[in-house]
């Protein structure tokens, strides 16, 4: 037990949880379980960072214990915690605060989705601006002698260009930061997050695509805090599941299923009734065409489902676009929200029969569990910096 290597991960208990973070995280721990010491965090403080109220964020902490519990993570294999009964994380997010640069938090596609402006399609937007006939003009206009620094048109067109780009993104970051909904804790959550993986000698973090980059920033101040201090981080791997990684919208497969999204349609909950989760996937945009093929690029929708389909029943994607083939897409539908229903019937029957009782002993127990472990990395640090 004690040679295995450790795996550590959580789920914010905000929103619906859907079949998403079942599909991506969820899934992928309950088999990690057999070779790796786990420890399975319910990341409260994360919650915090949207408005909650106090009253159901309180449920919520017992309901995504539940989640693990009824997905199979056992606790006789795996410890379960709250974020918040341990209060390491908090003072080494401090600590990593102060390692963690602005610029590498800048660079986080989570914020700037959650903070509400898509740099993405604006500098697409910019980038049709290159080659319009103003970008064109302008460079006509352009004095002689800083054109003649350039030996072709184009060459200046691309300086204007990219000036113009990085003071517009300046300006916008600026802006963004100054966003009156946006709290100093969107911003730095993925500090908290390294914390959390940080302090326990973590090997492997199993999430979902959308969660990599965090990774990757843990990764960097881990190391950037051994260099500068000495070596007190193991740096951790991140594990991604090669099908489900990034379960897309029910009504956009442009955008990953999301507890967050603003259309009950654009998710299945794991605790929505298997009636209603049933019609929403007979609801689920379909593509053009009406073959049953994993395609990406020319079929979103259809491959979405395919991956849930196949993840739901243990199938490859390959014996389900021959079980379907000459069929359409009605059909698909159809079984595939037969699936889902008997699916969620069957969770919900394992969710109903755990009481907050046990989960409250559960989370007490994993806390008493992880505590010696997070401190004792915190002191570490301490005495590195000079603190202890
Ligand atoms: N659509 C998804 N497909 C696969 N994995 C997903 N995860 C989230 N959405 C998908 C993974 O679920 C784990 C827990 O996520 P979280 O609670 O940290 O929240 P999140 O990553 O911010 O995503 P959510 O659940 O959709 O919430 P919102 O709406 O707030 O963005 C993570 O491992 C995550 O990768």
């Amino acid at each position: 037990m004690l040679n295995k290597k450790i795996v550590f991960s959580g789920v914010q208990p905000s929103g619906n949880l859907h079949i998403g973070n079942y599909l991506g995280a969820i899934a992928q721990w309950v088999e990690m379980q057999a070779k790796y010491n786990c420890i399975f965090c319910v990341v409260d403080y994360h919650a915090i960072t949207i408005k909650q109220d106090p009253e159901v964020l309180k449920k919520k902490i017992i309901e995504v214990a539940k989640i693990y519990l009824a997905s199979g993570i056992d606790p006789k294999k795996s410890i379960i915690f709250q974020q918040s009964d341990i209060s390491a994380h908090t003072e080494l997010t401090w600590i990593l605060n102060c390692v963690a640069r602005i610029s590498d938090l800048n660079r986080m596609t989570q914020f700037k989705e959650k903070a509400s402006i898509n740099l993405d399609s604006l500098e697409a937007e910019l980038n049709a601006m290159k080659n319009s006939e103003w970008m064109k003009s302008l460079v006509k206009q352009l004095s002689p002698i800083i054109r003649d620094r350039y030996e072709k048109e184009e060459d200046l067109i691309r300086k204007v260009y990219d000036r113009c780009i990085s003071s517009i993104y300046n300006e916008l970051e600026e802006y963004k930061n100054n966003q009156e909904n946006v709290n100093v804790g969107l911003f730095d959550y993925p500090v908290l997050m390294a914390a959390d993986i940080l302090l326990y000698n973590t090997d492997a973090v199993p999430v979902g695509e959308d969660q990599a980059q965090h990774v990757e920033l843990c990764r960097t101040l881990g190391r950037r805090f051994n260099s500068q201090f000495g070596e007190v981080f193991k740096i951790p791997e991140v594990v991604i599941r090669k099908e489900g990684a990034r379960i897309m919208g029910l009504d956009d497969p442009a955008k990953k299923m999301s507890k967050s999204a603003e259309s009950e349609y654009n998710f299945i909950g794991l605790t929505d009734k298997p009636e209603a989760a049933a019609k929403k996937i007979r609801k689920a945009v379909t593509d053009s065409g009406k073959e049953i093929k994993y395609d990406e690029k020319t079929k979103p929708a259809i491959s979405n489902l395919l991956t849930i389909y196949s993840l739901l029943v243990g199938k490859s994607v390959k014996q389900l676009e021959s079980k379907y083939k000459g069929k359409g897409y009605g059909d698909f539908k159809k079984d595939l929200a037969e699936m889902v229903k008997k699916f969620l019937t069957d969770f919900q029957a394992r969710y109903k029969k755990i009481s907050d009782k046990e989960v409250e002993k559960i989370l007490e127990n994993g806390a008493k569990k992880v505590k010696p472990i997070a401190d004792e990395t915190l002191e570490r640090v301490k005495e590195k910096i000079g603190i202890n």
